[in-house]
């Protein structure tokens, strides 16, 4: 699909609106492809906390309708816990932060025919009008520059199994490196390796702590992954006094809060580690690579473990609601 649209979109078209776009002011020119919905712009200007939420998670990472089911019920968290929700993804060339219903359903229908949006797909899709979901490190760049300072999701990308020799780093720990947004999610999984994922946040600068009592860095379906996280944070104002701190600095880097998930809804780590490693077998002999590797291992391990592995996502990641939605209620009244 996006194949087809980049080569035949009219080039007479798209140059039209370059020249139309000269005697538009680079300010105006930046926002002019902005939506926000009437709730997150009346959450923003009223300096209400905002919580960030990413669409790659729903076009890629779950099947439909499991993926629109959550996707609402992880608003619905949100505005429960005192914060108000701001979905963000690429609708027809158009950056949306804070999706209307329709415009939530139409991506969760459209899965994995939507584009997937990591930083360096932002001008394609947006000049070709295309309609994309963004990644961690997208969603990340977008809150950012919306003024959103915490981004919920379920896990993130890392180093993959043997990344020192295929260079398969994903972008969202570079991002995290660079742009000063807080993420919480549940870890890291083991289709990556954790203990390179851990070791490249620290060369890029990432504040990492864990939300437990206890400094064992979680591996997203199991509380534990058996790596020691840099430090760990046991309630949710510390966590919003480190996000507090972070933003005076101006160290302009982000912060990664890694939440546990709650022990009666964690998977069989054994059953886990059998599908991933499975799953790892077929993307070599497939020859999959690059941005479908994230996506191809998600399905697989749901698909071996018939779905066990699905319930155990939706279950953390609406646990990161809970959390994240009361960590930005706490951080706004610290003034931020
Ligand atoms: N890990 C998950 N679920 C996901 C993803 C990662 O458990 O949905 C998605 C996120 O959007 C993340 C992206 O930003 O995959 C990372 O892709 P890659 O590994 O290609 O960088
Ligand atoms: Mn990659």
């Amino acid at each position: 699909n996006c194949f087809f649209r980049l080569h035949s979109t009219s080039w007479r078209n798209s140059q039209f609106q370059n020249l139309r776009k000269f005697s538009l002011s680079n300010f105006q020119r930046r926002y002019e492809n902005w939506i926000y919905s009437p709730e997150v712009s009346e959450a923003l200007s009223s300096k209400k906390p905002v919580v960030a939420l990413e669409s790659t998670i729903i076009c890629h990472g779950m099947p439909y309708p499991q993926n629109f089911e959550t996707a609402l019920a992880v608003e619905d968290i949100v505005r429960k816990n005192g914060s108000t929700p701001a979905t963000i993804a690429i609708l027809d060339g158009k950056i949306n932060v804070g999706l209307t219903l329709s415009g939530l359903e139409k991506l969760a229908k459209m899965g994995q025919q939507a584009v997937k949006v990591s930083r360096r797909d932002f001008a394609l899709t947006i000049s070709q009008g295309l309609t994309g979901a963004t990644t961690v490190a997208g969603t990340m760049a977008i809150a950012h520059r919306a003024g959103i300072k915490i981004f919920v999701t379920g896990g993130i990308g890392g180093v993959h199994r043997d990344g020192e020799n295929t260079m398969d780093v994903s972008a969202d720990l570079i991002e995290l490196g660079r742009t000063p947004v807080t993420v919480v999610c549940a870890g890291v999984k083991s289709i990556l390796d954790i203990e390179k994922t851990l070791e490249y946040l620290e060369t890029q600068g990432v504040t990492v702590t864990t939300f437990s009592d206890s400094a064992d860095f979680p591996a997203f379906f199991t509380p534990k992954s058996g790596f020691k996280s840099p430090s760990n944070l046991s309630t949710v104002r510390e966590c919003a006094a480190l996000i507090s701190a972070n933003i005076d600095l101006e160290l302009n880097s982000g912060v990664l809060i890694a939440v546990p998930i709650p022990k009666s809804e964690a998977a069989d780590a054994k059953e886990i580690q059998v599908a991933i490693e499975s799953s790892l077998k077929e993307i070599a002999n497939k020859g999959i690579v690059g941005k479908d590797i994230t996506p191809y291992l998600l399905k697989r391990v749901n698909d071996i473990t018939h779905g066990k592995s699905l319930k155990s996502n939706i279950a953390l990641i609406k646990n990161n609601a809970m959390i994240g939605s009361q960590i930005a209620k706490c951080l706004a009244e610290f003034g931020h």
